[in-house]
């Protein structure tokens, strides 16, 4: 069967973490930074490492048939692909940011303003969305020094954790679109049996990555009270202890409510709680 290429960033925020969601997919190459494309050993797959920006370009046009990148460069891009799946790593929103002694109080203010962005056609559509005639500034790096040297009046820029706009002395004012890594596809690649084995391992780590292993000792007499707060949970395993009257019980735990679940199986009488993180789960 033909090779599938997937293109990942070559270097910068989304590499080591594409990198590993593959290898933890059970995919075994090598990841040398110098060259553009590496073939897995055990898995119908190239990898090409190319900048971000060029990755749904490249998809689209089937150069490669996958690709991981940004939300944000996706829509940047305008390019055609399929959303094959979130990917939960990457996240940052794109922000409209302004000087903190700014006099722009409300999106109307933007009127009339410059605002300096990478990002001039997702800022367009937003500004077209709010009906704001405003002067967008395009510039490829650095954007949140445009203000300080005079160049606008605002920026439109991704933040995720605001440290770098409040050290350029700006604040945030409004939320453009939010963003993860996405997992994306060219058109017409759905039926591929390659991309579906792949989807269900990439499936299966995101899955495992949500849930913990628990392992917790109880008292007998307190078992039918652990095994009511797991419910949700298929049957736990119950395991007898060496201790009369004890046992071990094991189950799977998602992360969102993790530390409710935590603290209510402690006040249960559960004990000697190991949690461990989980590889894969596969259905
Ligand atoms: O070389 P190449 O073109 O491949 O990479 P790049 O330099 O264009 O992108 P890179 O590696 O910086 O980011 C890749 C993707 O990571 C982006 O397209 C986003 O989808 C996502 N991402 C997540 C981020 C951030 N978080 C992020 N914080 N991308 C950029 N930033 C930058 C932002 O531009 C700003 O300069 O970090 C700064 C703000 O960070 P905070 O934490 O100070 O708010
Ligand atoms: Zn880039």
């Amino acid at each position: 069967m033909k090779n599938l290429k997937i293109a990942i960033q070559k270097s910068g925020r989304l590499n080591e973490k594409s990198v590993q969601l593959l290898k933890n997919c059970g995919l075994d190459f090598e990841n040398y930074k110098s060259s553009l494309i590496t073939t897995v050993n055990n898995f119908n797959l190239e990898i090409l490492f190319l900048r971000d920006d060029d990755i749904p370009g490249y998809v689209a046009q089937g150069i490669a048939d996958l690709g991981i990148v940004g939300e944000n460069v996706i829509d940047e891009s305008q390019a055609q692909v399929t959303y094959l799946q979130r990917l939960g790593f990457g996240r940052c929103t794109l922000k409209i940011a302004i000087p903190k002694d700014s006099d722009v109080q409300d999106l109307a203010d933007l009127n009339g303003k410059a605002i300096a962005t990478s990002y001039p056609v997702i800022l367009q559509q937003f500004l077209n969305e709010y009906k704001i005639q405003a002067d967008i500034r395009e510039i490829s790096g650095s954007v949140e020094i445009a203000p300080g040297l005079g160049l606008s009046d605002a920026i439109c820029d991704i933040v995720s954790t605001g440290g770098t706009l409040k050290s350029n002395g700006l604040k945030p004012f409004a939320d453009v679109r939010s963003s993860e890594a996405i997992l994306i596809g060219r058109e017409g690649l759905l039926e591929n049996p390659i991309l579906c084995e792949l989807l269900q391992r990439v499936q299966s780590v995101l899955r495992a990555k949500e849930t913990k292993y628990v392992v917790l000792n109880v008292e007998k007499i307190n078992l039918p009270q652990i095994t009511e707060l797991l419910h949700g949970v298929k049957s736990p395993t119950v395991v007898p202890l060496a201790e009369e009257g004890w046992v071990a019980v094991h189950t799977v735990i998602t992360e969102d409510d993790f530390w409710d679940k935590i603290n209510t199986l402690k006040a249960a009488g559960a004990q000697g709680i190991v949690v461990m993180p989980i590889e894969k789960i596969i259905l």
